[in-house]
């Protein structure tokens, strides 16, 4: 068969992020400790938490005003440190255990193996509180291997917390350090929702993460549908320990900002966030959080299903990177419809993907190309057998 060109977006190959100078060639290898495609060094550098008329800068400056106008003690702010962090500050640091499922090259971007594209911004809370900070907010760019959807993306957007107590501030009140910020914690971020908010519906999920306990997680009622926006709880005392603060108590949270511009802007899907269309990014403007976004028309989907036998390296995450680097923002969603075992033991998946554009119609003959393409690559790069 024809092996047509691909047409590539073009990318710098040296980019300077929080002083840290990045060559192409370290991030996107031919190499098995390297699983970072060009698409994702593409969006490297592109620091859409820093445009003041962007969605997710608008809401950055939003949350920043309210945590100088509620606090007295302003909260230091960092939203320019470097994305490519090693192993020990993405998950040592923050007590992720060594065979913890995030720490796999089926989650998490290794640029090599000891150096990934950090997947929280939770990357950076033991080096800040080493160098002395009590109350931070780091904003940035975190990457991960994840499924398709309209409200997950590869490359999205966090703002981390932390803020220290001492024991002055729960000496005398008759209840325990943790309880104290336990309750402060979810006072502030109540009182963040409604800031931004309003009146939105929200509840308190208790959760698990390896640096906090208790955890909890806030959900969001949108779009019919109870929508994670961020984690959050009481810093475990070993990563104060190390940081040299055994008497004091801390909590933290991690808000996923994109989810939370969607509720905000009414925007439909993550993917719009990427978009330089003027009909999306016209629309709004520095300062101005009431905006709701209004969707220029809206093009029809088209669905393609594929069925194939996996093997025992089959993951799911996988499939969606395959997908993903022959369809780029042209696919809306990814999602397993059958799955079966035959009596000879092998395993059938059928996925059913969305092409969907934000911008314009597809043709048939796009669509019917791009789905050809990726029955291609997934025979060749995940060596399943279509059936
Ligand atoms: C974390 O990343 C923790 N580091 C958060 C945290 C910080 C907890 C400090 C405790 C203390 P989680 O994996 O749940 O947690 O991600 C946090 C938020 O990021 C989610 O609630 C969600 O809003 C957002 N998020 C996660 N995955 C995606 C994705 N693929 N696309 C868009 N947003 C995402
Ligand atoms: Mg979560």
């Amino acid at each position: 068969k024809l092996k047509r060109k691909k047409w590539r977006q073009p990318v710098v190959s040296v980019l300077e992020l929080g002083g840290v100078k990045i060559a192409r060639d370290d991030v996107v290898r031919d190499d098995p400790t390297n699983n970072i495609p060009d698409t994702i060094f593409a969006k490297l550098g592109m620091q859409l938490h820093r445009r003041d008329r962007h969605p997710i800068g608008i809401l950055k400056n939003a949350i920043y005003e309210y945590f100088d106008t509620n606090y007295s003690n302003k909260f230091d702010k960092f939203d320019d440190l470097c994305p490519l962090v090693s192993l020990k500050q993405n998950f040592d640091d923050v007590l992720v255990p060594a065979d913890h499922v995030s720490r796999s090259y089926n989650d998490t971007y290794y640029a090599d193996s000891r150096t990934v594209l950090r997947c929280h911004t939770s990357a950076h809370q033991a080096e800040l509180l080493r160098e002395g900070h009590t109350h931070f907010l780091v904003t940035g760019d975190v990457y991960r291997r994840d499924s398709i959807d309209s409200t997950h993306y590869p490359v999205f957007h966090q703002m981390e917390g932390v803020r220290v107590f001492s024991p002055n501030d729960w000496d005398g009140s008759g209840v325990d350090g943790t309880s104290v910020a336990a309750r402060d914690l979810k006072e502030c971020l109540e009182g963040l929702a409604r800031h931004l908010f309003g009146s939105v519906e929200m509840r308190w999920i208790d959760t698990y993460f390896p640096f906090t306990n208790p955890s909890f997680e806030l959900e969001i009622f949108f779009q019919e549908n109870w929508l994670e926006v961020l984690g959050c709880g009481v810093t475990e005392q070993e990563i104060l320990r190390r940081s040299g603060k055994e008497n004091n108590v801390a909590w933290a949270f991690g808000l996923g900002l994109e989810r939370l511009a969607m509720v905000l802007f009414d925007i439909p899907d993550i993917r719009l966030f990427w978009s330089s269309d003027e009909r999306f990014t016209s629309q709004f403007f520095s300062g101005q959080l009431g905006v709701k976004f209004k969707p220029f028309s809206k093009y029809p989907p088209c669905y393609k299903d594929i069925s194939f036998w996996i093997n025992e390296s089959f993951t799911e995450n996988n499939f969606c990177e395959v997908v993903r680097a022959v369809a780029g923002d042209l696919v809306e969603e990814v999602k397993l419809i059958d799955n079966f075992t035959n009596k000879k033991g092998m395993t059938s998946h059928c996925y059913r993907i969305a092409y969907r554009s934000m911008e314009r119609s597809l043709t048939d003959e796009e669509i019917n190309k791009l789905q050809w393409d990726v029955r291609d690559q997934v025979v060749s790069k995940l060596k399943v057998e279509v059936r």
